[in-house]
């Protein structure tokens, strides 16, 4: 247990039923006793960025959930890695594979450090619009650590082309 702080979740899947994933994923976040969720963007259907070269895969759906916890970000982590494994996600499936459910830890309050095991800010965070996009719904003021930019104008300058749509779909 640690002092509060806000962190943003970003949420993503692109197989099986996606959006009951993202919303069992909220449920299962808000029901977490050191996990309160305060912001939950629109639901993106997002074309899927693959590694040069690789077979194209089917859209996603992103959105980002924002939640105050109790916990240390290594905790926080695995409470995602486990509601990943509760979605069907295989934890040993080659990176980059189809999934039904990927939870990342974007942001986490003002802070930035590194590991092998977790990076804050995510560092794609700036070039990816899937994640820009609904995070700026959520936390558009917010200064990325490290990259002295709000998240608007992080996504103001986004050269990212790949498609973002908003749906009408909601997780609230
Ligand atoms: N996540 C990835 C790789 N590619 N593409 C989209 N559209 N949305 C994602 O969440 C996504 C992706 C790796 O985590
Ligand atoms: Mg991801
Ligand atoms: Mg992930």
């Amino acid at each position: 247990m640690s002092a509060p702080m806000t962190v943003a979740v970003g949420m993503g899947g692109n197989v099986g039923d996606r959006l009951a994933a993202l919303r069992r994923a909220v449920a299962a976040l808000d029901a977490h006793p050191e996990v309160d969720v305060v912001a939950v963007s629109p639901v993106y259907e997002t074309e899927a960025l693959v590694p040069p070269g690789a077979a194209p895969q089917p859209d996603h759906l992103n959105a980002v959930v924002v939640a105050e916890t109790t916990l240390a970000p290594y905790a926080m982590l695995r409470v995602l890695h486990g509601i990943e494994r509760a979605a069907g996600r295989d934890p040993f499936a080659p990176r980059w594979s189809p999934r039904p459910l990927d939870l990342d830890l974007l942001l986490v309050g003002d802070a930035a450090f590194s590991s092998s095991a977790l990076t804050v800010p995510h560092p794609a965070l700036a070039r990816r619009r899937f994640v820009l996009t609904p995070l700026a719904d959520v936390l558009p003021a917010a200064v990325v650590p490290g990259l002295g930019a709000s998240v608007a104008d992080l996504l103001a300058a986004c050269p990212d082309p790949l498609a973002v749509t908003q749906t009408d779909l909601s997780l609230a």
